[in-house]
C-alpha cells in the first residue's frame, strides 16, 4: 500500500471556525456541491465532488475535486481530477459517475457544458492504472460521446449514472433530462462504452416535475443488508431508482422491478410518484444530489449526499467555503421490502471518544435532563426510548396533515401526550438556542404513526439563517415498545437516524451561543405520559484527519 505524505495543517483551520465540521467531509476551501463518482479501487476509496476552484459560491467553471481515503472518514485531498479544458466541457465539468469495467478499469462519465452551453456527456480514464490514487485523468479524444437527443432540452441533459450491464451484455446508463414540464431519465446503451445509442422509450418519466437531476439506479438484496454490484439482475434483488427533482430540491427513491431484456426496457416502480409528502426520500431534511456506490471491499452499498448552507451567500464568502457531505451511509432494503434503511458507516465509530451512558431513567412529562461529560458540539448520541402504552396516543387523520406544518405547530416545547420527546442538540445553557430532534406518536383510525422532526426554528439567534422545520410521518407497529434515535452532531450539522435508520433528517444550523464549549445536549419529554431512557450512549467525537497531499 502506498504511503501518502500529507500536510495535516487543514485540521487547525477548523479551530478558528465554529461552523467548520470536525468529521464531515469538506474540501480545504471554496464551494462544494454534488458528490461525484464515488468508488473503491485497489484498497482506496475515491471521492470526487463538484467544486468551484475560484470561490465560495457556485462557479462558472466547475471542476471535479478529488480526495482519497482508506476508511471513508480520514481524507487526503489531491489535485482536481477533471477540469474544463476541452471541447466537450469548456464551460464546466458537471456531475457524473464512475464505473469499474472488467479487468478493474475505472472510467468516469460526466456532463460537460460545451462552447454553446449545451450539456453533453464525456468520458475520462485514469492515465496510470498502477497509481492506486488515480491522480491523473485523461479525456477520451472523441468526446462528447452523447449529445442531447430529440425531445430533450439542450441545457437539461445531465448527470450520467454508474453504468450497468444487461443480460445481453450491453452497457447501460441513465441520464437526467427535461422536456417542458416533463422530467425524465433517458436510457443509453453501448457495446463498447464509447459508442452510445439512445433508447426511444424514456426509462422513467414524471409530469410536472421539471428536470430530473442525478439519477441513480441499482439493485438491492431482498433478504440481506449486504450491497450488490450494479449489474446484478436476478430473483434475489429488487431495483431502486433515485432522482433529484430540481424544483423540489429533494431526493426521491422508488423501489420496483426491472428486466433488461424486456421489449420496452424500463423500470416499473411499485408506487408511482404523486408529489405528496408521503413519497419515499433518503432524507427529509437538507440533502440533495446524492449518489451511491457498491463497496466490494465490504460488500455494502454506500450513499453520499450534499448538504447545503442555510445562511446567506455573503456568509459563505466571508467564511471562504460552502457545502458539506453527509457521513457516508450504508443502506439496504428493509425486511418488509417497502423502504430502504440507512446507518452511518461503522468506520465512524473509530472517532468515538469519552463515552457516557444513562440507563433506566424516567423522563416525566415536562422534564429535561442534561447529557454531561461529552463535547456536545461534536458528538455521536444513541438513545433508546421506552414508550408508554400507545393506546393513549392522540388521534389524528394523517390524510389531513402535512408533517412539516404539524412539526412547526406542535413543536418541541408544546405539550402532547406521547411526545414530543427527544434531544435538544447544539443548545445554549439557557436554551434560547437549540435544535430539537423529536418524536411524537399519534393514533389514526386503523394504525399508529410517528411524527419525527428536526426543528431548527430556534437553532440560532442570528436572524439571517433559514430556520425550516423538517419532518415526516411514518407507520409504527401497534405493539412497539421502544423507539431509537441516533444523532450525529458536528458543529453546524445535525444528522439524525430515527427508528433504526428508517427515517433520516439532516439539519444545517448556525448557533451564535451554542458553540464549542458553550454547546449543550439535553434529552427532553414534553408529553404528559412518561417515557423511559432505556439506554443512552453518547460519545465526544475526535476530529477526522483532513490533509492535502504534499506535492513535491
Ligand atoms: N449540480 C451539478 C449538475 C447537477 C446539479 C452542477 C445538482 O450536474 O444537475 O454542479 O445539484
Amino acid at each position: 500500500m502506498e504511503n501518502i505524505t500529507k500536510d495535516a495543517s487543514l485540521n487547525s483551520i477548523n479551530n478558528d471556525q465554529p461552523y467548520r465540521t470536525w468529521y464531515h467531509f469538506q474540501p480545504p476551501k471554496n464551494w462544494m456541491n454534488d458528490p461525484n463518482g464515488p468508488m473503491y479501487y485497489k484498497g482506496v476509496y475515491h471521492f470526487f465532488y463538484q467544486h468551484n476552484p475560484d470561490g465560495a459560491t457556485f462557479g462558472k467553471k466547475m471542476v471535479w475535486g478529488h480526495s482519497i481515503s482508506y476508511d471513508l472518514i480520514n481524507w487526503t485531498h489531491l489535485k482536481h481530477a477533471i477540469r474544463p479544458d476541452s471541447i466537450g466541457d469548456i464551460n464546466s465539468c458537471f456531475s457524473g459517475s464512475a464505473t469499474i469495467l472488467p479487468g478493474e478499469k475505472p472510467v468516469i462519465l460526466y456532463t460537460g457544458i460545451d462552447g454553446k452551453k449545451h450539456q453533453v456527456q464525456n468520458l475520462a480514464f485514469p492515465k496510470n492504472l498502477l497509481d492506486p490514487f488515480l491522480r491523473e485523468w485523461e479525456k477520451h479524444p472523441q468526446n462528447p460521446v452523447m449529445t442531447p437527443p430529440s425531445e430533450v432540452e439542450e441545457d437539461n441533459f445531465r448527470d450520467p449514472s454508474t453504468a450497468w450491464q444487461g443480460k445481453d451484455g450491453k452497457w447501460r446508463v441513465v441520464i437526467g433530462a427535461q422536456n417542458g414540464d416533463e422530467g425524465k431519465a433517458i436510457l443509453y446503451k453501448s457495446d463498447d462504452f464509447f459508442d452510445w445509442k439512445v433508447d426511444p422509450n424514456p426509462f422513467f418519466a414524471t409530469d410536472g416535475t421539471g428536470v430530473c437531476e442525478c439519477p441513480d439506479f441499482f439493485p438491492v438484496y431482498v433478504n440481506s443488508t449486504n450491497g450488490v454490484d450494479t449489474s446484478v439482475e436476478n430473483s434475489s434483488v429488487r431495483h431502486v431508482f433515485k432522482i433529484s427533482y430540481l424544483r423540489r430540491h429533494h431526493d426521491y427513491y422508488f423501489i420496483g422491478s426491472y428486466v433488461s431484456d424486456s421489449d420496452k426496457e424500463k423500470f416499473v416502480p411499485d408506487v408511482k410518484y404523486t408529489g405528496s409528502w408521503k413519497e419515499l426520500r433518503f432524507d427529509y431534511g437538507n440533502f440533495y444530489a446524492s449518489k451511491s456506490f457498491f463497496d466490494y471491499a465490504k460488500n455494502r452499498r454506500i450513499l453520499w449526499g450534499w448538504v447545503e448552507e442555510n445562511d446567506s451567500r455573503q456568509d459563505s464568502i466571508e467564511r471562504g467555503w460552502a457545502g458539506l457531505q453527509t457521513i457516508p451511509r450504508k443502506f439496504w432494503l428493509d425486511k418488509d421490502g417497502k423502504q430502504l434503511m440507512q446507518w452511518p458507516i461503522e468506520e465512524l465509530e473509530k472517532l468515538r471518544d469519552n463515552q457516557i451512558n444513562i440507563t433506566g431513567e424516567t423522563l416525566l412529562g415536562g422534564s429535561t435532563l442534561e447529557v454531561q461529560g461529552i463535547t456536545a458540539s461534536q458528538a455521536d448520541v444513541e438513545v433508546l426510548f421506552e414508550l408508554p402504552d400507545l393506546q393513549n396516543a392522540e388521534l389524528i387523520d394523517p390524510s389531513e396533515v402535512d408533517p412539516q406544518i404539524l412539526c412547526s405547530e406542535q413543536y418541541a416545547s408544546r405539550n402532547g401526550i406521547i411526545g414530543p420527546f427527544g434531544l435538544l442538540a447544539l443548545a445554549s445553557k439557557d436554551q434560547t438556542e437549540k435544535t430539537a430532534i423529536f418524536f411524537r406518536i399519534y393514533r389514526t383510525l386503523d394504525k399508529y404513526v410517528c411524527l419525527m422532526c428536526s426543528d431548527q426554528s430556534r437553532s440560532s439567534l442570528r436572524q439571517e439563517t433559514e430556520k425550516t422545520t423538517y419532518a415526516t410521518i411514518f407507520d409504527i407497529d401497534p405493539n412497539l415498545k421502544t423507539i431509537s434515535l441516533r444523532t450525529l452532531i458536528d458543529r453546524s450539522i445535525i444528522e439524525s437516524f430515527g427508528d433504526g435508520g428508517k427515517v433520516c433528517i439532516t439539519s444545517r444550523v448556525y448557533p451564535s451561543l451554542a458553540i464549542e464549549k458553550d454547546a449543550h445536549l439535553y434529552v427532553f419529554n414534553n408529553g404528559s405520559q412518561s417515557v423511559v431512557i432505556s439506554k443512552l450512549n453518547a460519545w465526544s467525537m475526535k476530529q477526522a484527519e483532513f490533509g492535502m497531499e504534499n506535492i513535491i
